[in-house]
C-alpha cells in the first residue's frame, strides 16, 4: 500500500522571504510532482533495487535536467538558487532520484556546456536536456577513488582518431545511460574527456548488484576494450584534472541542497510520528529525550539552510569557491546522516519499516556521504583552504 506524503517543509527562520516567487513556484512545482509521482512508488523500488526509469520524462519536465544550462540548448536557463531548491526537492524523495538528476545535468551537460564544442552542445544538450538521451560521468576506478589523478584508463591515437582502454566503477545511470562523459589519461599523460556513446565496439555497462543503499538508482561499470574515439567526440575545450573537478563543483553544490531535503523529510517524519505515537499515557514528543532529538534537528536543519542559501548567492555571483563547495556538502550530508539515524531511533521499530521512508534515506545517505567526495576528503580539502598545506601531496 503506497505511504500518504504528508510532508511539510520546516522554515524555522522564515527563510522564505529571502526566496523570490519564481523561486518558491519552482519548489512548489517540483514539491506537488515528487509527491504525486515518487513517493507512492519509491519504497517498492527500493525494495526491489530497482530504478523507476518512468519518472525520467517527468524530471525532464519540471526542469531537473540542466536547471542552470541556457535555454537556448534545451536547458531551463535557471539562476543557482533555483537549481539547489529544485535538487532539495527531488532529494526529499529519494537521493538515488536525485543522483540520476545530478549526473545528467550537472556531470553530463555541464562539461558538455563548459568543455565542449559548439557542435556537440547542439547534437546532445536539448536531447539531455529532453530526458531524449541520458548520460553517465565516468571518473572513478576501481583503482583510483578518493585519488582520480591516478587514473589508469588511457585515450591513445589511433589513425585519425583514438582508442581507449581501461575500466571505470561505480557509475550512476551507467546501466541505461545512452552516453559516457569520461576521463582519460592521454599520451602525454594528461587528462582528457571523451564522449562515448552506447552500442561503440568494445564499449560494455555490467550492472552493480547487492547494495544496500541507493538501491533505487542504478549503479555499474564501464569497461572499455579498445574502444575507438573520433576527435568530434573529445571535448576540445579543457585538459588536466581541473576538467572533471570542475564538474564535480557543479554536482557537489547541488548535493549540498538536496542531502537538506532528505534530512527535512526525516525530521518532519519523526516530528509527526512524535506528536501521534503515545507510550506511557502520553505522546512519545511529551518526552524530553525525544524533544531534544527533534530541537537539535530542526536547529541543525536550519543552519544548514543558511550556510546553502549564503553559498547560492555567491553562486550566483560567480564567487563561490571549490572550497566552500566542500564545506556545504560536507555539513549538509552529515548533518542530514545524523539526522536520519535520530529519526530512526524516535519511530523505533516503526523506524526499520518501508511504512516510513526515514530508514530508505539513512541508507541512501550512506552512499551520499562517500561519493563526490568522502566525508574526509572534504574535511581535507578545508584543512588545505584554510592552512594552504596540501595533506595530499
Ligand atoms: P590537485 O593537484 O589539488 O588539483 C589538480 C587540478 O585541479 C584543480 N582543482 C579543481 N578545479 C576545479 N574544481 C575543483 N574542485 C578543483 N580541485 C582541484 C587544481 O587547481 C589543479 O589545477 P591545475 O590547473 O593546477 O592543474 O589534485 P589532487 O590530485 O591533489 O586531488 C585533490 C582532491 C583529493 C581534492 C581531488 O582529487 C578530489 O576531490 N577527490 C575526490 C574525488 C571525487 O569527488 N570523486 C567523485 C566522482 S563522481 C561521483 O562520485 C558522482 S556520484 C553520483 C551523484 O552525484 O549522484
Ligand atoms: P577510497 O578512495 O578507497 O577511500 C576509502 C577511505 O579512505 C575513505 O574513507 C576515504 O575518505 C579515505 N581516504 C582516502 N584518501 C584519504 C586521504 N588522503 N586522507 C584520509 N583519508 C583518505 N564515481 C563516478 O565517477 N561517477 C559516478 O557516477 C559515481 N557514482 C557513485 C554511486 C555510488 C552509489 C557510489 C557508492 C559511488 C559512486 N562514485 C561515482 C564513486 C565515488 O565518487 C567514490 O566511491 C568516492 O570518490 C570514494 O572513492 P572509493 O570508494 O574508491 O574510496
Amino acid at each position: 500500500m503506497p505511504r500518504t506524503d504528508l510532508f511539510e517543509s520546516p522554515d524555522y527562520y522564515l527563510l522564505d522571504e529571502l526566496l523570490t516567487d519564481e523561486h518558491k513556484l519552482i519548489r512548489q512545482t517540483v514539491r506537488d510532482w515528487v509527491k504525486q509521482n515518487v513517493s507512492p512508488v519509491i519504497e517498492d523500488y527500493a525494495q526491489r533495487a530497482e530504478f523507476p526509469k518512468q519518472l525520467l520524462q517527468g524530471l525532464a519536465e519540471i526542469g531537473a535536467f540542466g536547471p542552470t544550462i541556457p535555454e537556448e540548448y534545451g536547458g531551463a536557463g535557471l539562476d543557482y538558487m533555483a537549481y539547489g531548491l529544485i535538487m532539495q526537492e527531488i532529494e526529499r524523495g529519494d537521493s538515488g532520484i536525485r543522483s540520476a538528476a545530478s549526473v545528467q545535468g550537472s556531470l553530463v551537460m555541464y562539461p558538455i556546456y563548459a568543455y565542449g564544442s559548439e557542435e556537440q552542445r547542439r547534437k546532445y544538450l536539448p536531447r539531455l536536456a529532453s530526458g531524449e538521451l541520458m548520460g553517465c560521468f565516468g571518473l572513478t576506478e576501481p583503482d583510483h577513488g578518493s585519488n582520480p589523478g591516478g587514473m589508469a584508463t588511457t585515450l591513445r591515437p589511433d589513425g585519425n582518431g583514438y582508442l581507449l582502454n581501461g575500466a571505470k566503477m561505480w557509475i550512476s545511470n551507467a546501466p541505461f545511460a545512452d552516453i559516457a562523459v569520461v576521463w582519460a589519461r592521454d599520451e602525454q599523460g594528461k587528462v582528457r574527456g571523451v564522449i562515448v556513446e552506447r552500442g561503440m565496439a568494445g564499449f560494455t555497462t555490467p550492472e552493480t548488484h547487492n547494495k544496500w543503499s541507493l538501491r533505487a538508482s542504478a549503479t555499474g561499470e564501464l569497461v572499455f576494450d579498445n574502444v575507438s574515439i573520433l576527435k568530434e567526440n573529445i571535448l576540445p575545450d579543457i585538459s588536466g584534472l581541473k576538467g572533471p573537478l570542475g564538474c564535480l563543483n557543479q554536482a557537489r553544490y547541488g548535493i549540498a541542497w538536496g542531502a537538506l531535503g532528505a534530512a527535512m523529510d526525516c525530521y518532519d517524519t519523526a516530528l509527526r510520528y512524535a506528536k501521534e505515537r503515545h507510550q506511557f499515557g502520553k505522546p512519545i514528543g511529551a518526552f524530553q529525550l525525544q524533544q531534544k532529538k527533534l530541537a537539535e534537528m530542526i536547529t541543525e536543519i536550519t543552519k544548514a539552510q543558511l550556510l546553502v542559501w549564503r553559498l547560492g548567492q555567491l553562486k550566483n555571483e560567480n564567487r563561490a569557491t571549490a572550497a566552500q563547495i566542500s564545506m556545504a556538502k560536507r555539513n549538509s550530508v552529515d548533518t542530514a546522516l545524523h539526522i536520519a539515524r535520530e529519526a530512526r531511533q524516535m519511530l523505533g521499530g516503526m523506524g526499520i519499516t518501508g511504512e516510513y521512508p526515514v530508514m530508505r534515506h539513512m541508507m541512501n545517505l550512506e552512499s551520499v556521504i562517500t561519493y563526490e567526495g568522502t566525508h574526509d576528503i572534504h574535511l581535507l580539502i578545508t584543512g588545505m583552504d584554510v592552512t594552504g598545506l596540501d595533506a595530499f601531496k
